[in-house]
């Protein structure tokens, strides 16, 4: 095949031709869904003759008419239609049929266990209608769909619902009027049986507004939590951002097949049932957190992306890098900040940083894309949130605010950059953010290197920061970045000293924006300890030479729960790098003392929040440990985690023990202070399990369970303490839940994970469990997923099997789901950073993938991308 070809950012233009409504009739039958659009089009480019519309090679046309007679003038290839010849203003007849239930991409319109749904964003639209389906061209819907009334008795689109019909014959009608000119890719259709939960929300204005959640049936006693949710999400966006609800009618649909979270269709969310379904007995605590935050980030993307959206998809970041950093906010509000902020930045150290040191680094802006499905990254999602954080922590919450209705009030109701968004809040809050636009054109993970001197004598600290970005694979420029630095200083007993310049009091965030910088403080009088990057202020790798002894001032004594965990990550780091180096040097590996004392303490202090607790005790998993190492020591990093967790847990039995019974639970309650206890009981519990008579106490945490988070603990601890119950415990787990695919799927993962070295041969048996569907992107995330990208010493075992199994396993899906197959890729795009037998192993991988005759632009990209970063180096 010719290679797919390359967008630039650079080339973009402004629509030849705008359409100003859309009217949508679509007559659904499995095989041959009948579309036609009716657009009433406007030239808005006096001198371009012809209309270009995007198309899909699964699209069959029927038909053009052009203001009412059948239209001949055009050129049709395979995925364009180009109307020549065009008038001013006119109505253009597009009829086309398509074919979703033989739609495996799950993108356009397609079946998901019997019901027909959509998914548009980022170019879908254009397989079910040929149309100009960029983001730019913001049209109004109306949508007339006509289907079967016994099979598809609900039949939904965007907007308000205008209109039914019984056409007899057992068929019906349903017309929509979505009131706010949308691009494609926020149009959306579901059509099935469905049980439905009412509620209803009264917005701050007074309007109510009608909410509909749509699930399987017999499943509405898992939806409460889902309109709990959206619920809190609708009042909070007032509370926090002003933002009120548009329309009179909010409706989500969660359906089975789904290739990634949720969607926010306008109006219409649909999401993956994962991020819908919950109820104690089959969704852990997490799950319920995960929900709450999903059904977050669609909400807020009502007004951040769909009142606001991007003129074009380089632009993504605008709407998902802020549409992340308010659903951030909001599980940060509702629960425990600093347990939020651990877990994001768990995720961009190991993920984010990882994608800006492999071969598919991008700015959170890109400049050239293959596929934007490709796009859909953590560098643009997570980086992204990080970078909008960035700004906040340097406006401070008031004045983002006055930028943020600043953007609100400029941009209403049209497709923005990311430069509109800076540029607004530059106006709203006064700020210069000249040099912060950086963050949007560079990619890379900027290294900030500390050094400071105290004088005793002067009673002053020299603090010297220097920062620098390693080269990154897009070759894009590394110019010195804007930098926030959240700083504090504490006296070796752990007093904090306040930050004094020039006789005054400063600010703890200090704008690093030089390549070198060196700030003075004055009235040190004691050595002191510094604190930098508080709160992860900057998504940046910090090198900062704090001695042990400060390190351990920093975890008992900072204010700031977060640094209190970094300290400690610093801390685990330098002692898991000393016994790595311990172990290759054939020395044996030692547990430092002060790890268990630190964890004994940290478990002993009825003060601190359980869940923040329970998150110092979870150790950076191995695939974050990779990251630590230029070439990465596979095998020595499982072995020193697996012992650090030993040591401690043998060094610390009495004192988790303790703490173990103390936090049982009489009865169960779904509230931050119980997921909390659970979380830290649960974790105690995977430390327990390691100790003799470990396999009993987690027989009966099992036995004893009242909830999926007690259940799905005690399988975990099993699992990774090698207990004897394990397998008698995943008998009567998969005996209870077999039907259920949800339930299953944790099921799958935990095995997949699990760290013997047999793991890959059971994998590979689970695939054949009569739960298992590989057409259903969460059986595959669970299985295939969990073990070649969270299974890190399996994946890459020496003899390659698992390089070999996700190659096969990518051929499989790279024609029938595109998307997924690119999502499992990632794993094997790493192996600049193995050994070279393994490297080598990988590279074959990709070249045999590369040679594949039907190849998709998703595999095409990473994969020719990989093995040009391998050729280059
Ligand atoms: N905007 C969607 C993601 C669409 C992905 C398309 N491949 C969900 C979200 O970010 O809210
Ligand atoms: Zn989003």
């Amino acid at each position: 095949m010719s290679s797919p070809s390359v967008q630039r950012r650079s080339d973009y233009t402004p629509p030849a031709f705008y359409v100003d409504a859309v009217s949508l009739d679509i007559v659904l039958a499995d095989h041959a869904t009948r579309v036609s659009a009716v657009l009433q089009v406007r030239r808005t480019t006096p001198n371009t003759a012809h209309m270009t519309l995007h198309g899909h090679p699964s699209v069959v046309l029927e038909g053009v008419t052009l203001n009412g007679t059948p239209w001949h003038d055009f050129e049709h290839t395979d995925d364009r239609l180009l109307i020549r010849n065009c008038p001013d203003t006119f109505e253009l007849v597009i009829t086309t049929t398509i074919s979703p239930a033989d739609n495996t991409a799950f993108e356009g319109l397609y079946k998901s266990a019997g019901a027909f749904c959509t998914q548009c964003e980022a170019e879908g639209f254009r397989r079910i209608v040929f149309y100009p389906d960029r983001p730019d061209v913001l049209a109004r819907f109306t949508t007339r769909i006509t289907a079967p009334k016994k099979e598809y008795p609900l039949l939904l689109s965007n907007g308000n619902r205008v209109k039914e019909e019984d056409l007899g014959g057992g068929v019906h009608r349903v017309t929509w009027v979505d009131p706010v000119p949308k691009p494609s890719y926020l149009f959306a259709l579901v059509a099935g049986d469905f049980d439905c939960l009412r509620d209803y929300f009264v917005t701050a204005s007074g309007k109510e507004v009608a909410l509909e959640l749509y699930v399987d049936r017999g499943m509405l006693h898992r939806a409460h939590h889902a309109m709990e949710s959206l619920k809190h999400a609708m009042r909070w966006d007032e509370t926090r951002f002003s933002l009120e609800y548009d329309l009179g009618i909010y409706m989500i649909v969660a359906v089975d097949f789904f290739n990634m979270g949720a969607m926010e269709n306008k109006g219409l969310n649909i999401f993956n049932a994962k991020y819908v379904l919950a109820d104690r007995e089959t969704a852990t605590d997490q799950d319920f957190m995960n929900i709450e935050a999903v059904i977050g980030h669609e909400y807020f993307h009502n007004w951040t992306g769909n009142r606001i959206t991007c003129r074009d998809w380089f632009e993504l970041s605008l709407k998902e890098g802020l549409t992340v950093f308010r659903d951030q906010e909001f599980s940060a509000d509702r629960g425990s900040r600093a347990v939020h902020r651990i877990k994001n930045v768990r995720m961009i150290r190991s993920h984010q940083f990882r994608e800006d040191a492999g071969p598919m680094a991008h700015p959170i802006r890109p400049e050239e894309v293959i596929e934007m499905s490709n796009f859909y990254t953590v560098t643009i999602y997570e980086k992204g949130a990080e970078v909008i954080r960035m700004i906040h922590t340097l406006l401070g919450e008031n004045r983002f605010q006055e930028g943020m209705q600043t953007y609100v009030r400029r941009h209403d109701g049209h497709a923005v950059t990311c430069e509109d968004f800076i540029a607004a809040m530059e106006a709203g809050s006064g700020e210069d953010l000249t040099q912060f636009r950086r963050w949007y054109s560079q990619a890379g993970t900027p290294e900030v290197r500390a050094s400071y001197e105290w004088d005793r004598a002067q009673k002053t600290l020299r603090l010297t920061l220097c920062q620098k970005t390693p080269p990154t694979a897009d070759k894009s420029p590394k110019k010195p970045l804007h930098i926030p630095v959240n700083t504090a200083l504490f006296s070796k007993t752990g007093e904090r000293i306040p930050l004094v310049r020039a006789q005054t009091r400063q600010n703890e965030v200090l704008s690093l924006q030089q390549a070198t910088q060196t700030w003075v403080f004055e009235e040190v009088d004691t050595a002191p300890v510094v604190s930098l990057f508080r709160g992860f202020s900057a998504p940046v790798r910090l090198i900062h030479p704090l001695e042990t002894e400060d390190l351990h001032v920093l975890i008992l004594h900072e204010e700031d729960d977060f640094s209190r965990w970094d300290a400690w990550q610093m801390l685990l780091k330098k002692e898991i790098v000393a016994m790595v180096s311990a172990m290759q040097g054939g020395k044996t590996v030692q547990v430092p003392p002060s790890v268990c004392e630190i964890a004994a303490a940290l478990v002993e202090d009825q003060s601190l929040d359980p869940a923040f607790v329970a998150e110092m005790l979870t150790l950076p998993a191995e695939s974050e440990l990779a990251g630590w190492f230029d070439t990465v020591p596979v095998e020595a990093i499982h072995h020193v985690r697996q012992a650090l967790r030993d040591g401690v847990a043998h060094g610390c039995a009495s004192v988790f023990s303790a703490r173990y019974a103390a936090l049982h639970q009489d009865s169960f309650e779904m509230t931050t202070a119980a997921m909390a206890q659970r979380s830290l009981r649960n974790t105690l519990l995977g430390y327990l399990a390691l100790v003799p008579s470990g396999s009993d106490q987690v027989a009966q945490h099992f036995a004893m369970a009242t909830s999926m988070t007690d259940s799905i603990g005690a399988l975990e601890a099993a699992i990774f303490g090698g207990c004897s119950c394990r397998d008698r415990l995943l008998e009567e787990f998969a005996h209870r839940w077999s039907k259920d695919g949800l339930v299953m799927d944790k099921w799958f993962s935990l095995q997949a994970v699990a760290p013997a070295m047999d793991t890959l041969k059971r994998v590979k048996e689970l695939m054949n469990h009569p739960t298992f569907d590989h057409t259903n992107p969460n059986r595959v995330r669970s299985l295939i997923g969990a073990f070649t990208a969270r299974n890190h010493r399996c994946f890459h075992a020496e003899d390659g099997t698992g390089y070999r199994f996700l190659r096969e396993q990518i051929e499989l899906l790279n024609s029938r789901n595109p998307q997924v197959a690119s999502q499992l890729i990632d794993p094997l795009l790493q192996f600049a950073r193995y050994d070279l037998p393994r490297r080598t192993c990988m590279v074959e991988q990709l070249h045999t993938l590369r040679a594949m005759p039907d190849i998709s632009s998703d595999i095409y990209e990473k994969v020719h991308k990989a093995l040009k970063s391998s050729a280059d180096s």
